[in-house]
Formats: C-alpha cells, sequence, structure tokens
C-alpha cells in the first residue's frame, strides 16, 4: 500500500483524458487500493486516477460519514472503473465543492441533482445505480476528472480567477 502524490494544479496530467480499463487485473486493483490509502491520507471523500497521475479510468469515493465509539471513521469505500454516466436528473444541485488538486480553495457548483451510473468493481462485475445527493455529486466531480474538466470550469471566469489567485497567495505563504 502507498500513499501516492496527489497532482495540483496548474499540472497538465489533470487537463489530459483518462482512458477506459480493458480489464480489472490485479494492477488495477492494486491501484485502487492505493487510491484509497491517498484519499484517506489527504481526508478527501473521493479521488480519480487522473489526481494520481494515472490516466485510467478508475474513480475511488468514501463519502466518511459518522465514526464508531471510539471516534474512528465507519469507512465505505467504493471503488469505480469505468463510470459512465447513463442520464441525469433535470433538477439540479448546489454543492460547495472542494478538490484536491486545488487545496482547501471551495466554489459553489451547480450540477444535476441525480445521475445513472454504470460501471466495474473491482472484479470486474457491472453495476448500474441511481445516485443523489452527495454521492451523486461526488461522482460527477470524479467523472470530469477522467475527462480532464476540473471543479472551477463549472464557475464564473471571475470567481475561479479569485479562487486560483488565492490559492496562489496561500502557496506563497507556505
Ligand atoms: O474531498 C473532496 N470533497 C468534495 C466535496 C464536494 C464535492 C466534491 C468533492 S471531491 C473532493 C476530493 C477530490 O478532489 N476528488 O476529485
Ligand atoms: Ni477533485
Amino acid at each position: 500500500m502507498t500513499v501516492m502524490t496527489i497532482y495540483e494544479i496548474p499540472d497538465a496530467v489533470l487537463r489530459e483524458v483518462a482512458q477506459p480499463v480493458d480489464a480489472v487485473t490485479d494492477e488495477v486493483r492494486t491501484l485502487i487500493d492505493d487510491m484509497f490509502e491517498t484519499m484517506y491520507a489527504a481526508r478527501g471523500i473521493g479521488l480519480a486516477a487522473t489526481q494520481v497521475g494515472v490516466t485510467k479510468r478508475v474513480v475511488v469515493i468514501d463519502l466518511q460519514e459518522g465514526e464508531d465509539d471510539e471516534g474512528k471513521p465507519i469507512r465505505d469505500p467504493r471503488a469505480f472503473v469505468n463510470p459512465e454516466i447513463l442520464s441525469t436528473s433535470d433538477e439540479t444541485s448546489k454543492y460547495n465543492e472542494g478538490c484536491l488538486s486545488i487545496p482547501e480553495q471551495y466554489a459553489e457548483v451547480e450540477r444535476p441533482a441525480r445521475c445513472r451510473v454504470k460501471w466495474l468493481d473491482r472484479d470486474g462485475a457491472v453495476h448500474e445505480d441511481e445516485m443523489d445527493g452527495l454521492l451523486a455529486t461526488c461522482m460527477q466531480h470524479e467523472i470530469d476528472h477522467l475527462n480532464g474538466v476540473l471543479f472551477i470550469d463549472h464557475i464564473s471566469r471571475l470567481k475561479r480567477e479569485m479562487l486560483v489567485k488565492k490559492l496562489n497567495k496561500a502557496r506563497r505563504a507556505a
């Protein structure tokens, strides 16, 4: 198990379109395990392979809701290989999004409130499900990464420029 490097803007890898996985092999399962370790270490709720510099269509999500009696997070790791949005609702919802590739910057993003998604699990089995709430938002955010799209592409140019300036200022101060 390895904590991988998370690439941040303006790294060019974040703008690449990821390639579909043709078979869920042990190599893909190792990537999934390393992505979970990386995501938990960074305290994120989702991670796309693109963010760790691997341009394959692999996503991990754990909404990390709740903790046990000892205060440890109750884990619900979910892996998605070749995730595909089949349809989206007309109804939208707004969520204050963040991204591990744009550290500590947040902005309200409007997206479809629900989406129907098809994917392969870590054993290569096909699944299809209707997602809503934070899971729907996070899945759309992660599939965007696989297509080289970031949440800041969904906000106004003025807000984007302000956010990037804030990030660069925080980086200079660090
Ligand atoms: O940790 C994350 N939180 C988050 C909050 C709202 C909407 C999407 C996300 S995903 C993000 C981790 C990340 O960058 N995934 O690509
Ligand atoms: Ni992100």
